[in-house]
């Protein structure tokens, strides 16, 4: 009993300790629905995490290889949260946060080969606490600019001592390819604002092509090696 309490407090202290800065000073001002609400898209995040983990550990055991190269995860900060919702128009309340933003728990995971990205989707969505909520392949239909990923919200249980929670998850599934272009783009978007020029566009979809067809050239490895 003492030690199913100790662990309890520590499980919490380690979610704490994932709630970033700004999210606590938030949920500080905001009370405890408000804290309460951030720590539950944590643990929704931990949950998707670990469901990852476990079918990678069960298809290495199976297949002798890992289709997950490696997984990231991230908590959407108070000020992305707000600006957000302010863009969009919306009160900044704790009701719309809930309801009109997706991708508070972010989960990112990165997979060895293309196949891998669906295998671990289709398998995530099979689970019979899983439920969809959208759907985004941009690999089969890549973004005009040449970014490629398999995104999905999801909704997930939490089962807290009252009650059982659903909370929204976005998914990202993607190869290390897809995210090598998408983490470069990202900084270069960062670093010089929105809106490249247009040389920099074109030389940023020339690579995401370079990118499909290695992709495209490891899948055709992984199919004749018949991994
Ligand atoms: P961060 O910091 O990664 O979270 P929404 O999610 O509601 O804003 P949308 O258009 O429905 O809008 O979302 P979409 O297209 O599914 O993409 C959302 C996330 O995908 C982005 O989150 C990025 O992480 C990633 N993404 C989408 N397009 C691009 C792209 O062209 N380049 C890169 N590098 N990443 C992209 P955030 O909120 O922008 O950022």
């Amino acid at each position: 009993m003492f030690e199913a309490a100790n662990e309890d407090k520590m499980y919490m202290e380690m979610l704490m300790s994932n709630v970033n800065k700004d999210t606590l000073e938030w949920a500080q001002r905001r009370g405890m629905d408000a804290q309460c609400l951030m720590t539950y898209y944590n643990c929704a995040m931990r949950e998707v995490e670990t469901k990852f983990r476990v079918l990678d550990e069960e298809f290495s055991l199976l297949n002798d290889r890992n289709p997950i190269s490696s997984i990231k995860t991230r908590l959407k900060s108070v000020p992305s949260i707000v600006e957000k919702l302010e863009r969009r128009g919306w009160e900044v309340s704790l009701t719309t946060i809930e309801r009109e933003i997706n991708d508070i728990a972010g989960v990112r995971v990165i997979c060895s080969f293309t196949q891998d990205v669906y295998k671990m989707a289709d398998a995530l969505l099979a689970q019979d606490d899983i439920t969809l909520v959208a759907y985004k392949d941009y690999i089969k239909h890549p973004k005009p600019n040449g970014y490629r990923s398999l995104h999905l919200i999801v909704e997930v249980p939490i089962f807290l001592e009252k009650q059982k929670r659903k909370m929204k998850v976005e998914i990202q599934l993607r190869t290390i390819s897809m995210d090598c272009w998408a983490s470069l783009e990202h900084q270069l978007r960062y670093k010089k604002g929105k809106h490249l020029p247009e040389m920099t566009e074109q030389e940023l979809l020339t690579c995401a092509k370079l990118s499909m067809e290695l992709d495209e050239r490891m899948e055709k490895l992984r199919k004749e090696t018949n991994i």
